[in-house]
């Protein structure tokens, strides 16, 4: 097979990119290890800023989003003396958040793509690349027990972190940042009436949130130990903790109800630099992950496609790499800034079992100045919307 752009992975990155490539004219195929069914039902992100909410539009794929999505003006954060509401239109001005499951998004765009004849293989696994140092890399992978090659122009590495794109790369070339936080997510999707707000809590046992998939769905998450054993965890002890951990003094606020699915996410950022390699170019989680607490990972993965996407289809117009050679600085700017964003409301809420009794105290006295302060709320405020596409 080739093609002019094989793209690895069906994840946001990858099928976003593909769509937006598509429209444009350019050839892509899509490599994805998992079966359809399995992509479209992995729980994961749920806040879309308004720019990923534009591209869905942009790529006739928002239709459902804004049908099924919560539009959601506000995000809480409890602490222990009070809460702290953040009005996003008033603080942004104007902005607001959509809450809209990940695997919602995904089987939007997949849908979009086989609709207008774009091809995605399921089941097809990138095992290795060659060529990334000339003209025409190759995709070697694994389809219906057959071993198959892409030829392509450019590679897009769009397979998540643990995907093979990355490793591609020799280790010298590639600069990695990496912060292990020393916990984890145990998350959970439960059918009961969730809370009104996006609520975010430090608290004394550790930290916890409280959001939303749909009026009568929750998704929840406590914080737990970095090897959390999720078979430890009754659904009994699960609410006592998100009761306790929510502030929800005579449990009449937090509804329970049977839990769905649950599962546990490291808390990490890493980054590695460049995001480029020859013909190939990473994006999304295949080349940065952040930690959770911001809502960023799939936000800054659709920001990365639409630089990817811009420079690709200048190349393919007119020859021109300018701007695939600003790809990897342009977008490290904005992914530099979601990890500082993401690394803040982590250190923020999070209870550490290293903290001394004076950093503890620091942590209380930054929730109650955020508490107090117009110009600390509007910074997490705009941050968390979204800040401004970089110029590229
Ligand atoms: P993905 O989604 O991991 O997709 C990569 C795809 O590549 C496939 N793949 C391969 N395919 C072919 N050959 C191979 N060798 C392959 N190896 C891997 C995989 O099967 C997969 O389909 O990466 P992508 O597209 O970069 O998207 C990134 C996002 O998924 C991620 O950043 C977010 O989920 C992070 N995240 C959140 N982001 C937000 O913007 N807002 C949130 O509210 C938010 N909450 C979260 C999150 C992530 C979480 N977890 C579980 C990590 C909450 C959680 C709990
Ligand atoms: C979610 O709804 O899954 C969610 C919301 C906010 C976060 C992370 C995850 O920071």
């Amino acid at each position: 097979m080739r093609t002019q752009v094989g793209i690895v992975g069906a994840g946001p990155a990858g099928l976003f990119l593909s769509l937006i490539l598509q429209r444009a004219g350019v050839e892509c195929v899509v490599l994805e290890a998992r079966s359809r069914d399995y992509v479209e039902s992995r729980v994961r992100a749920g806040v879309l800023e308004e720019g990923t909410v534009a591209l869905m539009d942009e790529l006739g794929a928002g239709e459902r989003l804004h049908r099924e999505g919560m539009p959601d003006p506000r995000l809480d954060i409890r602490f222990h003396g009070g809460v702290i509401h953040i009005d996003l239109p008033v603080l942004t001005p104007g902005k607001i958040v959509t809450v809209y499951g990940q695997q919602e998004v995904v089987k939007d765009l997949i849908a979009a793509r086989l609709a207008r004849g774009g091809t995605i293989l399921f089941e097809a696994e990138a095992a290795h690349i060659d060529g990334l140092d000339g003209t025409r890399p190759t995709i070697h992978f694994k389809h219906e027990g057959r071993d198959e090659t892409l030829e392509c122009d450019i590679v897009a590495g769009c397979d998540g972190f643990h995907g093979i794109c990355r490793s591609a790369i020799p280790e010298h070339l590639l600069t990695v940042y990496d912060r292990i936080f020393p916990f984890g997510w145990l998350g959970i999707l439960a059918e009961a009436r969730p809370f009104p707000e996006m609520s975010y809590s430090n608290h004394e046992r550790g930290f916890a949130l409280a959001s939303r998939r749909s009026p009568k769905l929750s998704r929840l998450y406590v914080q737990c130990a970095a090897d959390e054993d999720i078979a430890g965890w009754s659904d009994r002890r699960i609410w006592d903790e998100l009761h306790m951990r929510l502030y929800d003094k005579d449990g009449g606020e937090l509804f329970e109800g049977p839990i769905l699915q649950r599962g546990v996410t490291p808390v990490r950022a890493y980054i590695a630099a460049p995001m480029r390699h020859g013909r190939m170019f990473l994006a999304g989680d295949a080349v940065h992950i952040v930690p959770p607490t911001g809502a960023k990972g799939l936000n800054l993965a659709a920001a990365d496609v639409r630089v990817l996407s811009r420079a690709l289809i200048e190349f393919f117009r007119v020859g021109s790499t300018e701007r695939l050679d600003r790809y990897s600085d342009t977008c490290l700017k904005r992914v530099w800034k979601g990890v500082r964003y993401s690394n803040y409301m982590t250190s923020l809420l999070h209870r550490f079992d290293t903290h001394t009794p004076f950093e503890r105290r620091v942590q209380q006295a930054e929730l109650e100045y955020v508490a107090g302060s117009l110009a600390a709320r509007t910074t997490i405020g705009e941050n968390y919307v979204g800040l401004p596409f970089e110029e590229d």
